[in-house]
């Protein structure tokens, strides 16, 4: 059984603590990947986080992945959600399971946020908790890879919305 866990953030959420707190909230990234890290490893596992305001590097970073032994993948792409066909082409192309994670509640704000490019492969949806999305997504990554895991995100969807 896989024991990593990898968090990974898109663009802008560097910025989490230092502004639009009524949206985002008042934590910055550091504070949650920090609690996210105590908190897998209280269970055993290895929760490494990674941030990055570039669309390449978000894919790159997914490709490494499996040779790294990643189990799982809990992601917030930002704006990409909404945008990226080719970073939904990566997680496809991992085929790991993956959480999707929103701080806000995109459903509720402007009509452009209602789409994703990666519900359909994600394992799950959070969104609208803040921080503690996160946490929930890391307690359920780790029971699925106890569990034996769930099976790996599809290869490519068959969604046609
Ligand atoms: O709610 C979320 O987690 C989002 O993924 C955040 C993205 C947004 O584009 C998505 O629609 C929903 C934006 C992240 C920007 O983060 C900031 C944090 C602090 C200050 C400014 C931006």
């Amino acid at each position: 059984m896989s024991k990593t866990i990898w968090v990974i953030h898109g663009p802008n959420l560097n910025l989490l603590g230092s502004r639009e707190p009524g949206i985002y909230g008042t934590a910055t990234l550091a504070q949650i990947d920090a609690d996210l890290a105590k908190f897998g490893s209280d269970q055993g596992f290895s929760v490494e986080s990674f941030q990055s305001n570039h669309e390449g590097a978000l894919i790159d970073h997914i490709q490494t992945a499996p040779a790294a032994g990643v189990g799982f993948i809990i992601l917030n792409p930002a704006a990409y959600t909404h945008t990226s066909v080719a970073l939904r082409d990566a997680l496809a192309a991992v085929a790991l399971p993956f959480i999707e994670v929103h701080l806000s509640n995109i459903h509720r704000r402007e009509p452009f946020r209602r789409h994703s490019y990666f519900s359909d492969l994600a394992v799950g949806v959070i969104a609208g908790l803040g921080p503690s999305g996160y946490r929930l997504a890391l307690q359920a990554a780790i029971e699925s890879l106890r569990a034996g895991g769930p099976a790996a995100a599809p290869a490519a969807s068959t969604n046609k919305g």
